[in-house]
């Protein structure tokens, strides 16, 4: 059998767009059903602004801002234009040993928005790999400073933290972890902040749960704080559901890591760039981890992008020794790729112009409302979690067993609502672009309502 994949082009017209792949079996797709893909695909060809279109030309309405990343919206002229421009202008430059000048900068546009003294940043290419770089530079700055016997690295149950071997570690989601071996050596795990007979139906941050960081007590006390490095958390856990922080429970991590003098890390890489309403949720929550990790928004999504930020004085405990020799053994090939760099500067130009971030939060109360008043009264829905403009529905499994309804609502949505969802089990998330308008919000929330109802 050939080896060649044909493809069928309809329109000429217009190819580019309407390739339809016509053999789907060489894309081993990721965190996919792959048969039940295959068996009834959903197609996306292009997208502008809320819409996917599928190469029939069929609109879908874009209810995740892709997978929480595209947050302007799709096909923004600015960042098309940019990364055009770029690609022309300098395709690729190394950044070891040598720079070019939007990666410094991005990395100051970036330091300016981050909180405090956050103000150095190290670039990587996804979420996965600023995951595996926060830990890295924790574990390196223990080492530099004389203590190197701080190693183990504390995560969350139903932490997401990529897929990376150190996100996984610290990682909270079974099947995540399950089946690859047995991981870094010497991590251990907060108790997850969710409790649905405490927490259930809460607009925003529940009140219940500030207490469970208390935990980390625990943690200290049973492996004593000079072998810990750090602790990592999401302030919204995303991947498994919305789990918005607890309130005060962030604040409570935070002095509890000072008065064991162990590093915190926020991922930010959903919440940052205005998802939560501000350019990072420490600032919502006016917490000041010590590094913050961020993907994702941080171009719209059109390069892919990864990052970390480093409070002054962990960069500053790496800036000593001989001047010419390397301070931090890591980085990759493509750390602030030229395209990436164009994507993020015109990303966070048209943030600020369009005032992204004020907007999301000024959305805020009417998707709360909208979102509580659409599946608060559908039979069997046991949950709906709110924060920002994010928003989780949890309902009862269906006769297919655990999960297939969710697996029903993605294949439905699409087919039949024209709507992009995510699902976690039978939980769907939404989380709109931040150009969302009060009128798509209704229609949003009104799809996912019948969808939920058409699959009890
Ligand atoms: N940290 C967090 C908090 C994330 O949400 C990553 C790290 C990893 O990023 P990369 O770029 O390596 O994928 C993520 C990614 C979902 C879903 O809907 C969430 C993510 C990715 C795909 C799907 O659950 N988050």
């Amino acid at each position: 059998m050939s080896k060649t994949s044909a493809l069928r082009v309809v329109g000429a017209d217009d190819a580019a767009n309407t390739a339809i792949p016509n053999d789907l079996q060489a894309f081993w797709m990721p965190f996919t059903a792959n048969r039940a893909f295959k068996a009834r695909p959903r197609m996306i060809a292009r997208a502008k602004d809320m819409y996917y279109y599928t190469p029939e030309g069929r609109q879908i309405m874009d209810g995740t801002a892709g997978l929480w990343c595209s947050n302007a919206g799709h096909g923004r002229d600015p960042i098309v234009q940019a990364i055009q421009k770029q690609a022309a202008e300098l395709d690729f430059s190394p950044t070891f040993q040598y720079g070019h000048p939007k990666a410094f900068e991005l990395a100051s546009r970036i330091a300016a928005l981050a909180p405090n003294d956050l103000d150095h940043v190290f670039f990587c290419n996804s979420g996965s790999e600023a995951a595996d770089t926060a830990l890295k530079i924790a574990l390196a700055y223990w080492n530099v400073r004389g203590k190197g016997s701080k190693t183990r690295l504390i995560g969350r149950e139903r932490g997401y933290h990529g897929v990376g071997f150190g996100g996984i570690t610290v990682g909270g989601i079974v099947p995540n972890r399950k089946f690859f071996g047995t991981l870094l050596a010497g991590a251990d795990h907060l108790p997850h902040t969710y409790n649905r007979a405490e927490q259930a139906f809460s607009k925003g941050e529940p009140e219940w749960g500030a207490h469970l960081a208390d935990d980390l007590e625990r943690i200290v006390a049973l492996h004593d704080a000079s072998t810990i490095a750090a602790v990592i958390v999401e302030p919204m856990a995303g991947s498994t559901g919305v789990l918005p922080a607890p309130k005060g429970y962030l604040k409570r991590l935070r002095e509890l890591c000072d008065k064991h003098d162990i590093l915190l890390i926020f991922d930010e890489v959903i919440t940052g760039f205005g998802r939560l309403g501000a350019p990072f949720a420490s600032e919502r929550y006016g917490v000041t981890p010590d590094i913050i990790t961020f993907a994702k928004g941080v171009t719209n999504a059109v390069a892919p992008m990864g990052g970390v930020i480093a409070r002054k004085n962990i960069y500053d405990t790496f800036m000593t020794g001989p001047e010419h020799v390397v301070e931090l053994f890591h980085g990759y090939t493509y750390s602030a790729h030229p395209l990436a760099c164009a994507a993020g500067l015109a990303t966070l130009d048209l943030y600020r112009d369009e005032g992204l971030f004020e907007r999301s939060k000024a959305l805020e109360p009417v998707w709360a409302d909208a979102v509580f008043s659409a599946w608060r009264d559908i039979p069997g829905v046991l949950d709906i979690r709110q924060v920002g403009l994010t928003a989780a529905v949890d309902f009862e499994p269906n006769k297919g067993g655990v999960g297939k309804r969710g697996f029903e609502c993605i294949d439905r949505a699409f087919h039949d609502e024209g709507l992009m969802i995510r699902t976690a089990g039978d939980t769907i998330a939404v989380t709109p672009p931040l150009i969302v308008t009060e009128a798509q919000i209704g229609e949003l929330t009104e799809k996912v309502a019948r969808v939920i109802k058409a699959t009890a």
